[in-house]
């Protein structure tokens, strides 16, 4: 995939899909696969968590996704694990704030895609300093899915990210579902990034295209 422009990202961030097999009830795949075909628009791998694969097996799962994910026109990330991201020549990594050094992993990564989890604005200006494309920014709403996961911020730290003036692309996440998709854009996110409200849905597909239509119907709106 080419070097995507901000605008690009900023559009394909819109219904932003993570997971890893301890995620699902199912085969990783078949929930990717209905995933895609609801409309979520980009994708990270991340297997961690209770049963995590760890070595052969994780790489043979993450290339299998990454190969659907290539099928569906949808970008492949990979959360933390540079070198499998390396190796597969993923579209991007993601990283949080206890994993390597930002500007590091920029380096060992040239353009492809990194996305920077925050949780504050000095987190945030050294992320824009370092080389982030974007940010996730969560927990917004009550997780069960990550169990290190920080306090709960709520939608005003996105509002506070926008009215500080990052205009980087941004997607909230943490307990995103469908009744609440709207408010993270409404807040200023460009998307939702969720893992339980897709990949443990009864319908995966249902659940990504009742998801799509929330975010695509509140695109554009910025409270600044
Ligand atoms: N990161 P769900 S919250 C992976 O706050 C992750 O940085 C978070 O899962 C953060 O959509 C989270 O099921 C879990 O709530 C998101």
């Amino acid at each position: 995939m080419k070097k995507m422009t901000e605008e690009a990202l900023r559009s394909a961030l819109k219904l932003y899909f993570i997971m890893g097999s301890p995620n699902c009830e199912k085969s990783s795949a078949e929930v990717l696969k209905e995933a895609i075909a609801g409309g979520v628009s980009f994708f990270q791998f991340r297997e961690k968590g209770n049963g995590a694969l760890k070595g052969d097996q994780k790489y043979a799962l993450a290339e299998e996704l990454q190969y659907i994910c290539k099928q569906g026109h949808v970008p492949f990330i990979v959360n933390d694990d540079i070198d499998l991201a390396l190796a597969l020549n993923a579209d991007g990594v993601h990283i949080g704030q206890d994993d390597e050094e930002i500007k590091a992993v920029r380096e060992k990564i040239g353009d492809k895609i990194l996305g920077v989890s925050v949780h504050n604005i000095v987190e945030a200006k050294a992320a824009v300093e370092a080389g982030a494309d974007y940010f996730g920014v969560g927990p917004i709403f009550p997780t069960k899915t990550k169990e290190d996961a920080n306090p709960v911020q709520g939608l005003n730290i996105i509002e506070i990210l926008r009215s500080e003036g990052f205009t980087i692309p941004l997607v909230g996440i943490g307990g995103i579902h469908a009744e609440n998709a709207g408010s993270v854009i409404e807040a200023g996110a460009d998307g939702i990034s969720l893992i339980s409200a897709i990949s443990l849905a009864d319908d995966v597909q249902e659940a990504a295209r009742e998801l799509s239509r929330k975010v695509t119907a509140k695109g554009g709106v910025r409270l600044e």
